[in-house]
């Protein structure tokens, strides 16, 4: 019945079902979400884990002493619960002395005051047992060049990487670093927009093996990009370090649907991909209740994000079994891809003694047709 269990791994950030639906043009719909509650109806509904901004938990401004009664309450409402913090992020976007970015602001005292907040926020990480640390740059980029130098933010970003990852270092924690690529909103274009961005950015870092990506289904989607791709490419990579799960239909502003609710059949290959790559972190769900729903909308929007990826999970794996497509997959010659162009041993100059005829070889129909028609056959519950 597809009830989700702790063992699924799925994880919510507490920004999700606590958004209170404010919008560009709207208000907010809903009142604040206390994160104790929001951790007990997950809890009930099946998650693992929840995640957070610093700001999420403790509000910007919050003196000591109600920083450390408000995380006396989170732990002891994790403990009742049984739920995990895998992962905790950062905001550096809501505040106006954001405004021109974190990392990246023109500002060089605000960069300082970026890294202190986020050097802080890694310590709270490391307490509450977290191995991700998510970096979304949300305000780090601009609407017009004029005003940013491309490169000179791009030194600063991986400045501030190498800070981080001494600090991690230095303190011996094990905690590794993703970064979540965004095109564009709220900025008119974002520094490492895409996954592909991201994953060039990394290999020029002092520790590149302390930080891979957070790639978001819809963020990918918004740059008109195949969100299954960019998952595959960071996999290949060895860098899918997290994922955000959620949706999108089309070229717009950041929607952030339950998953499953945009694009079903790019969703159904993702699921496939990860759960076939054999991917062991978190399913991590970043979407946003409508604002159509008041709190039972919100807690079913977030039931049906865990109920939709193991339904897709459940097809997938039947997919991969039914003897049609087996014999469909066959002759597509998806298999034959992941055999080496050349033998180990094979020289070059055997390569060039061979000929090909290309008339009749550019005449083979590869079926790929047959074979996707399937799967939307598995997904339509005809099969
Ligand atoms: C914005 C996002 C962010 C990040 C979050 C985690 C508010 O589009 O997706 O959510 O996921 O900051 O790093
Ligand atoms: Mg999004
Ligand atoms: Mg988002
Ligand atoms: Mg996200």
């Amino acid at each position: 019945d597809y009830r989700p269990t702790p063992e699924d791994k799925f994880t919510f950030g507490l920004w999700t079902v606590g958004w209170q639906g404010i919008n560009t043009f709207g208000s907010a719909v809903r009142p604040p979400l206390d994160p104790a509650d929001a951790v007990r109806n997950l809890g009930e509904l099946g998650a693992y884990g929840v995640t957070f901004h610093d700001d999420d938990l403790v509000p910007p401004g919050s003196d000591p002493a109600t920083r450390d009664s408000i995380l006396r309450k989170f732990r002891s409402v994790l403990e009742e619960t049984g739920l995990v913090v895998p992962m905790v992020t950062t905001n550096l976007f809501s505040h106006p002395v954001f405004r021109d970015g974190g990392f990246t602001s023109n500002s060089r005292e605000v960069r300082r005051y970026a890294l202190r907040k986020v050097i802080r926020n890694i310590d709270l990480a490391a307490e509450l047992g977290a191995k991700t640390f998510v970096c979304w740059g949300g305000q780090d980029g601009a609407e017009s060049e004029a005003g940013k130098d491309s490169r000179a933010a791009l030194d600063r970003l991986r400045e501030a990487f190498d800070i981080l990852c001494r600090h991690v270092r230095e303190q011996g924690y094990d905690m590794r670093f993703a970064i979540e690529p965004k095109p564009n909103e709220p900025r008119g274009d974002i520094l490492l927009p895409t996954v592909g961005h991201a994953l060039a950015f990394i290999s020029e870092l002092e520790h590149p093996e302390m930080v891979g990506v957070n790639p978001e289904v819809g963020h990918e989607q918004m740059a008109g990009l195949n969100a299954a791709h960019g998952v595959a490419q960071a996999l290949w990579h060895g860098k899918l370090f997290h994922i955000d799960l959620n949706s999108q239909r089309g070229i717009k502003y950041d929607q952030d649907l339950r998953f499953g609710a945009g694009d079903v059949k790019e969703a159904f290959y993702l699921v496939d991909l990860l759960e076939h790559a054999g991917y062991t972190g978190p399913r991590h769900f970043d979407f946003k209740p409508a604002r159509t729903e008041n709190f039972d909308g919100v807690w079913a929007s977030a039931e049906a994000c865990m109920r939709n990826y193991l339904i897709l999970k459940e097809k997938a794996a039947a997919f991969r079994a039914d003897p049609d497509v087996i014999e469909a997959r066959a002759v597509t010659g998806v298999e034959e891809l992941s055999r080496p162009t050349l033998a180990p041993d094979e020289r070059i100059a055997e390569l060039l003694s061979e000929s090909l005829d290309v008339d009749s070889a550019g005449e083979r129909g590869y079926h790929v047709e047959r074979l996707d028609q399937l799967a939307l056959e598995h997904l339509f519950g005809l099969r």
